[in-house]
């Protein structure tokens, strides 16, 4: 391949093939500009993945038509948001950037009482909302929507495409980023295109990975990971009426797009470009990692999926810049880190730091969270974390073993502990937490549960133990106020604000029962928001915390566009970092993951260059002597006191 020269030929071949929708002079010139730009990087993974077929020119060249079209039906003021975020590609590293999870019918009811939902969003200060899958899917079970039938209907229980482009609009308008989720790794089996390969379509066939011999399936199996394994063991179906297999990696009605066909990469472009064009600012990319398959391998985080998401991202330089990918990779960290980078997935959900967290929170010890950020949270500065505390999903214990090796824990125990802690099965743990997808015969498994539940405060409040609920209080304090001050988009899960409980009621529902992820995902209801407004109550004071925190980061310049550095605070329990950004601005946080007093001595101050320091999260300005005293769960942001 001779580069450059080679796919500038390329594009000049394709241009002069295909007729170009209308466009004005100025738009045009803006295509052409951006073809120039971003073509030749495109092209070049493009014929890594494809170029060895047959057609491959074809098939470039029907992208090239997808691109263009995308662009043409991108509205002006799309189109001008475009332009200014060419010129503020940071915009996401603000410190008034704060994003949260929430489900459209659980949350509001449907889009247009969502749209009646802005003020409370504003009144929070949150400006990012991720909408959960909102697009048609199957009756029933459909894995909370993650299984697609049809990416350009809205599900109509939920509304209809008009009212999520005012919608986003509206969004827009008031200063709100609106984050939708690209489900591209599998449709559901009512999708178009499935239901034309089960009727026999081979051309549709060769959109998913169907098998009629059992080997293939059973050489896969050996090395994939099993995913859902309550579900079924394995990643495939039998499709009794095709009789063939097909790989469903998650549940079976969610079957895995092949994307060794570049018809397929063409399809979802399509797709993709279609959401962007809604008024979207960021695609979630959902589990990403499992989108190119191998045999012989893990069949996760292979070198081509990379080259795929960057071939996505490069499609929507061209046609839609504006809009970012954020990477849901929940896998070990080290390749939690190869999805970010600018030219693949600026955000990226940061679950070693979620699960770590409570760990610190299960053991009172800091020594895994402190060696493990300290290896993995520093990330290119065209990026961002998303960080979380709870999500609509389980909790997985991901972490590095050997790092873990490193300080004393082995992996394999240590998870079985966890598990044990947060699903009640260890005297004397706070937590209410529910197994998911344990797998009897690798031991695994992972833990559902919301927020304040996990932290203790459904155990608390059930018992009346007064001193229980305030511990459970401060837990839930301690993981915002971390969460908030660590550098990067903090992701509030909806209800979490509220201090919501555990919802229980799935177990009534036979299409949820068996998925115990439903117990996180509570509908929120007026009486929940009264609750939270209730000084008197613990979620109360839950959501008054959270709320102070959140008004404080926003005017704290040093979260927004600025390093961090995890500190070694040879205290087993005690938890620190520095905010730093260019102009010398510093911010220190200290946290006390145990309920027992702690005590550090004041010199760890000195990374901010003095001594006199004021606590800014309480205003507490007295100086710190010798040691620097902390309370259960209490947390600290340290600043200089400027005189
Ligand atoms: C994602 O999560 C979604 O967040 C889930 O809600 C979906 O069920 C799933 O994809 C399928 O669409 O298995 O338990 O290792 O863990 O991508 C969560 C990555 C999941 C997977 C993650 C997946």
């Amino acid at each position: 391949m001779q580069g450059t020269t080679t796919s500038q030929r390329a594009l000049k071949q394709v241009i002069d093939s295909i007729t170009l929708p209308k466009l004005t002079k100025k738009d045009e010139k803006e295509l052409h500009r951006r073809l120039e730009q971003h073509f030749p990087a495109l092209f070049e993974r493009y014929y890594a993945l494809y170029g060895s077929r047959y057609d491959f020119f074809l098939h470039l060249q029907k992208l090239v038509r997808v691109l263009c079209e995308g662009f043409a039906a991108r509205n002006r003021k799309l189109k001008n948001k475009d332009s200014i975020r060419l010129e503020t590609p940071n915009w996401f590293r603000s410190e008034s950037v704060l994003g949260m999870a929430v489900y459209v019918d659980l949350f509001a009811g449907d889009l247009s009482k969502l749209k009646e939902k802005i003020p409370y969003f504003v009144q929070l200060g949150v400006n990012y909302v991720h909408l959960m899958p909102l697009y048609l899917a199957p009756e029933g079970n459909s894995d909370g929507g993650y299984a697609v039938s049809d990416y350009r209907k809205v599900d109509p229980k939920l509304g209809t495409e008009k009212q999520l482009k005012s919608l986003a609009n509206a969004f827009n308008e008031a200063g709100i980023a609106l984050v939708l989720d690209f489900v591209f790794n599998h449709t559901s089996d009512e999708h178009l295109w499935a239901q034309k390969a089960r009727s026999g379509d081979e051309q549709y066939q060769e959109f998913y990975y169907f098998f009629d011999d059992k080997r293939d399936v059973d050489d896969y199996n050996a090395t994939c990971r099993e995913i859902f394994p309550s579900v079924r063991r394995g990643s495939f179906t039998w499709l009794e009426d095709v009789e063939k297999w097909v790989w469903t990696t998650f549940n079976s009605f969610q079957w895995d797009l092949n994307y060794s066909n570049p018809a397929v990469f063409n399809a979802i472009t399509d797709e993709m470009l279609f959401l962007a064009n809604l008024g979207c600012d960021g695609l979630r990319l959902d589990a990403l990692a499992f989108i190119w398959k191998e045999k012989g391998t893990q069949c996760e985080s292979l070198p081509k999926a990379h080259t795929l998401i960057q071939a996505f991202n490069l499609c929507l330089q061209i046609t839609a810049p504006a809009v970012l990918f954020k990477s849901e990779a929940i896998v070990h960290p080290d390749e939690v880190a190869q999805y970010i980078d600018k030219e693949e997935c600026q955000l990226s959900y940061n679950p070693l730091m979620m699960a770590l967290m409570w760990e610190s929170l299960a053991t009172r010890e800091t020594k895994l969270l402190t060696a493990s950020l300290k290896k993995s949270f520093a990330i290119s500065p065209d990026c961002s974390w998303v960080n979380y505390i709870r999500c609509h999903d389980d909790i997985g214990w991901t972490f590095d073993d050997a790092v873990a090796n490193q300080v004393g824990i082995k992996g394999h125990d240590h998870r079985q502990f966890l598990n044990q802690f947060y699903t009640g099965q260890f005297a004397g743990s706070f937590a209410n937490g529910v197994p998911f997808q344990a797998n009897p015969e690798t031991g695994d498994c992972r833990v559902c549960g919301s927020l304040a539940s996990l932290c203790g405060l459904e155990a608390a409040m059930q018992s009346g133990h007064q001193q229980d609920i305030e511990l459970a209080v401060k837990r839930v304090r301690l993981l915002n106020s971390v969460n908030l001050s660590i550098g990067g988009v903090p992701l509030i899960y909806q209800g979490d604000e509220l201090g919501l409980f555990n919802d229980y009621q799935y177990l009534n529902d036979p299409h949820k029962m068996d998925d115990t992820r439903w117990v996180n995902r509570p509908a929120i209801s007026e009486k929940d928001v009264a609750i939270a407004h209730d000084q008197s109550d613990p979620r109360g004071r839950i959501h008054q915390q959270l709320t102070d925190m959140i008004r404080l980061r926003q005017f704290l310049p040093v979260l927004g566009v600025a390093e961090t550095e995890i500190l070694e605070t040879y205290r087993p329990h005690l938890f620190a970092y520095v905010r730093k950004s260019a102009n010398g601005d510093r911010l220190l946080v200290i946290a006390n993951f145990s309920e027992h007093r702690q005590t550090i001595p004041t010199s760890i101050c000195d990374v901010l260059g003095s001594r006199e320091v004021e606590d800014i999260l309480n205003g507490e300005r007295k100086p710190y002597h010798q040691n620097i005293m902390f309370d259960a769960y209490d947390i600290k942001w340290l600043k200089v006191i400027e005189h």
